[in-house]
């Protein structure tokens, strides 16, 4: 009977996602008892008070009671100023019930500044100050902060008073009920129901949340002064920059399976990272909520909220109103703890960030290649097959997948006997060309006591438990599962240790994880999900950690990655589900898009908004996952990815077969070039993801971090950066005939490396002769970029092949760059030095190879085949190179005077060495 139940369920979600979302499944506020709370909680007279009685300040901490004046709750609230131009403001019950949950493992480096002063203090308020001449003033009464760059404001924290910390409290008798809810609210406020049937127990879709804890939310304002835009909080299908919500339900934040979302709406999807970013002309801050329950974030805009009338009587009447976004957040439960970033560049906030919540490691240099996938590649010769079909094709491709068919009965870590009768074969034939596999692992545990896996976790007492202290039963491709406690270290460790080589069978370091269904994904679930009753290891409810749950298995994951290689080999983990953090264990992709033009364009909001939120590692299924898509828009698509983080291509069972040569010459070609043109650059993204790990700065960007002060790329999300060098405009419309290309910046110059052409910062141009080739790539004037133009089939094969550098010179004809390379796979990089991290610089008709980290000292045969200099204006007469050992060789060159290009040939020198090239 169980299993006919469960074959029915896992079939019908198949149906189910063949169809588009079905909201029903899914909260709104209005059915969320906090969310309506928190959203409609009208302050009327403020209710915080912070008693400066009780105030302490102490190396960068200043901490003191606050109180709930309308019920004498008490609370405590700590400020702290960080390193690093940071500050935090945490709030919690000063003597809750029973203990409150604070998020664990997000943050890793919280120093405290030592350089501080108090600037002014009096009866109501207290100035702090940090070394940077950053302030925070705190104000007693009506409780709020004040953050400040210099002399301007730029946040505020409960300025609009909509603080709002329900307090834990025991369940009230039925006549207790009307006294304790009034307690809240002032005298003369008090809410018209007197009951709120939510806060003890609610229902959705014939599930009941027994909420034993009973109202527990918090919530508060966050105001950014003289900013109209801001961005992040991922995951939604929706735009960079930010929309209000008076119209909307506020964006959510509660980790989902969603399948076939939609696209430009606030609803909930796979991740959550609670951070926000602001950004204006000046500044660039950043805001760190940081709780794992369910949360919204309502924003409004005095100047996008406005009526078209008023903003036209603004303009006539000049009004210099100064612009401000209000933003309120509130989380189900835990409690108030927020981090910001002061910047005040957009490059400072990374790093900040980063420092914070950490930044990617460097991935193993495969993983930033090209992956072909696909649910599922059927068998052995399948898989055999498709790599077969990449050497016919000769387009380049580093990694195989297999996704849940390819095991017994999806019991991961095992391998369906008829199918995969000899992976060890499978892998070491993939191996041979270079290649790598990377196979499905999800969180649901098929509850079959003849599963190692389950009977293993059963006996160690390691699965999520439901409200009565059993393991959590729930449905999901395997049947009846049950789900390991992540959250546990223990169950980590355990964990970790199914990916060894003695245990995991089949696999050899070359074959890497994929992480999916980690919200988690519970087909007979609330909203598909975990009930919030369900319990973690020390009886922490799952409603306090449903957002990181996905992390802590990600991080199991890539933990047992480390294992089975003794630390010495880079992990490579892809996750669907995302925290505030995540980005320390590898990859994100955006889930289950669908073949359609909106979706393609989608992906590149989507990814920047990863990007800024340091979840930079970030790609979409090519093609989309769900439907069919046409050769143009796979081409299309192939294109544009080809400059996203992560590379992959998937699709749905039910599709059609869609690797690159199904689609006729033209496509096959077509798709050969943009695989080829992200090989040709595989280098410059591994040295942005390089210069990511150090700086936190990620390889996909806005516009607007380039060029701050340009107001009109805010809303910008159809063309972005690749590092500082490279911009593109991707064409995402079926049938695009032309296409404008905003060139930023004044005094800039760009470059078309393949026509030659040039354009000035500052501009539009309109394409009008686009083509299915055509793909609008720029190189900025003052960047040089390195190229390995060979076509190989993989980037293993890529390790010795000689660089070409691109320098295209700026309107003072000087330029400059970064290469990073070290043996793509291990931490040698780290341990032994073993890397080459080099800066080439011309100015003066100079072009100059110097060591950016002297201590390196890798050992390779890569060496430096050409340079190919646009904008020379003038033709040379010689060009001289002076190689490390100081002898001199004139080159070989050609000069174009129509273009100004420059090309040299054959300097020969090998490419970790100090040499110059001297133009005359
Ligand atoms: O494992 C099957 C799929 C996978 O292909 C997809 O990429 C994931 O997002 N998975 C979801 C489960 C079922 C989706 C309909």
């Amino acid at each position: 009977m169980r299993l006919i139940f469960g074959t029915i369920l896992v079939l019908s979600c198949l149906v189910l996602y063949t169809q588009s979302v079905d909201r029903s499944k899914f909260k709104t506020c209005a059915q969320s008892g906090f969310c309506k709370r928190q959203r409609d909680h009208n302050p009327g007279l403020p209710a915080y008070k912070a008693n400066f009685d009780t105030l302490k300040v102490e190396n960068g901490h200043l901490s003191c009671e606050v109180v709930n004046t309308n019920n004498s709750v008490l609370f405590k609230l700590d400020l702290y100023l960080l390193k690093d131009n940071r500050f935090r403001f945490k709030l919690n019950e000063l003597q809750p019930l029973h203990p409150r949950y604070e998020v664990e493992g997000v943050v890793i480096d919280s120093l405290v500044e030592e350089k501080f002063q108090v600037v002014r203090k009096d009866s109501n308020q207290i100035e702090l100050k940090n070394g940077l001449n950053n302030r925070v003033v705190l104000y007693a009464y009506p409780l709020k902060a004040e953050f400040y760059i210099g002399d301007f404001l730029v946040t505020s924290f409960n300025s609009k008073n909509l603080l709002k910390f329900e307090h834990l409290r025991t369940k009230p008798s039925n006549n207790d009920v009307k006294q304790e809810e009034n307690a809240e609210a002032p005298a003369d406020q008090k809410p018209k129901d007197d009951e709120e049937p939510d806060m003890w127990e609610e229902g959705f879709n014939g599930h009941t949340d027994t909420k034993p804890n009973g109202p527990e939310s918090v919530g508060m304002d966050i105001n950014f002064h003289d900013f109209e835009h801001v961005y992040g909080i991922p995951q939604h299908a929706d735009k960079l920059a930010l929309r209000t919500t008076g119209s909307t339900d506020p964006y959510r934040l509660y980790n989902l399976d969603v399948f076939e979302f939609e696209t430009y709406n606030p609803m909930a999807l796979y991740g959550s990272i609670p951070y926000m970013l602001a950004h204006n002309k000046k500044f660039t801050i950043g805001v760190l909520w940081l709780n794992a329950a369910e949360t919204w974030v309502d924003i409004k805009s005095n100047k996008a909220d406005k009526s078209i009338f008023s903003k036209v009587a603004d303009f006539i009447s000049k009004s210099n109103e100064i612009p401000q976004v209000d933003t309120h957040w509130f989380s189900e439960s835990g409690i108030i703890d927020v981090y910001l970033m002061l910047g005040p560049k957009a490059t400072d906030v990374f790093r900040q960030y980063g420092q914070l919540t950490g930044n990617t490691p460097l991935p193993p240099l495969f993983s930033i290649a090209y992956h072909q996938c696909r649910w599922n590649y059927n068998d052995e010769d399948d898989v055999k097959n498709v790599n077969a079909g990449f050497e016919e094709h000769q387009i380049p491709m580093d990694v195989m997948w297999l996704d849940i068919e390819h095991t017994n009965d999806k019991r991961y870590f095992t391998w369906d006997s008829h199918k995969f009768p000899n992976p060890d074969k499978m892998m070491e034939n993939l191996s041979s060309f270079g290649r790598k596999l990377v196979t499905i692992v999800d969180p649901h545990i098929k509850s079959d006591p003849n599963y190692h896996v389950y009977s293993e976790a059963k006996e160690k007492n390691f699965f999520v438990k439901d409200k009565t202290g059993n393991n959590y039963d729930g449905w999901c491709w395997p049947g009846s599962s049950a789900w390991p406690d992540f959250l546990n270290e223990d169950v980590k460790n355990w964990w970790a240790s199914k990916f060894t080589l003695e245990n995991y069978k089949g696999t050899t370091l070359d074959t890497f994880t994929w992480n999916d269904m980690n919200e988690p994904s519970v087909f007979n679930g609330p909203e598909l999900t975990f009930q919030k009753d369900a319990l973690h290891l020390n009886g922490i409810e799952h409603r306090n950690v449903h957002n990181i749950y996905g992390q802590n298995f990600h991080k199991a994951t890539f933990r047992g990655h480390l294992l089975r290689s003794n630390g010495e080999r880079r992990p490579f983990v892809l996750t669907r589900s995302t925290f505030a953090g995540s980005q320390r264990y590898g990859a994100v992709w955006t889930g289950d898009n669908t073949a359609e033009w909106e979706h393609l364009k989608l992906s590149i909001p989507m990814c920047l908004t990863f990007s800024l939120t340091g979840m930079s590692f970030c790609g979409s299924d090519v093609g989309g996952f769900f439907k069919n898509p046409d050769a143009e828009l796979m081409i299309r698509w192939y294109q544009a990815a080809a400059y996203q983080p992560f590379f992959r291509s998937h699709a749905h069972i039910d599709t059609k077969r869609r690797e690159p040569w199904v689609f006729g010459d033209e496509a096959i070609n077509l798709i050969r070039d943009a695989v080829h043109s992200r090989y040709a650059l595989i280098y410059y993204w591994y040295t942005l993801f390089y210069q990511n790990e150090k700086f936190g700065k990620p390889p996909m960007l806005p516009l607007w971090v380039e060029f701050p002060e340009e107001t009109d790329l805010y809303d910008m999300d159809d063309q972005h950066m690749v590092g500082s060098a490279i911009m593109i405009k991707p064409i995402i419309t079926q049938g695009a005939t032309s296409v404008d290309v905003k060139f930023p910046g004044k005094n800039e110059v760009w470059y078309d490396v393949k026509s030659l052409r040039t354009y000035e910062g500052g501009s539009t141009t309109t394409f009008s002769d686009i083509t299915l080739s055509t793909v609008p790539v720029f190189q900025r004037g003052g960047t040089i970029v390195p190229y390995k133009f060979r076509l190989r089939r993989s980037t293993t094969q890529m390790a010795d092949d000689p660089f070409t550098l691109t320098v295209c010179l700026d309107t003072q004809n000087s330029a400059t760059g970064q290469l990073y390379f070290d043996d793509g796979f291990s931490y040698n990089y780290n341990k032994t030095n073993e890397f080459v991290y080099r800066e080439f610089s011309i100015s003066n008709n100079k072009l100059v190879s110097r060591n950016l980290s002297p201590e390196s000292q890798l050992k390779t045969f890569a060496w430096l085949e050409r340079v190919i200099i646009y904008g020379v204006k003038t033709q040379p007469k010689s060009i001289t190179l002076e190689n490390s050992e100081k002898q001199s060789t004139q080159l070989q060159f050609s000069y174009d005077s129509n273009s100004n290009v420059l090309l040299i040939r054959k300097p020969g020198v090998k490419i970790n060495t100090d040499w110059s090239i001297l133009i005359s």
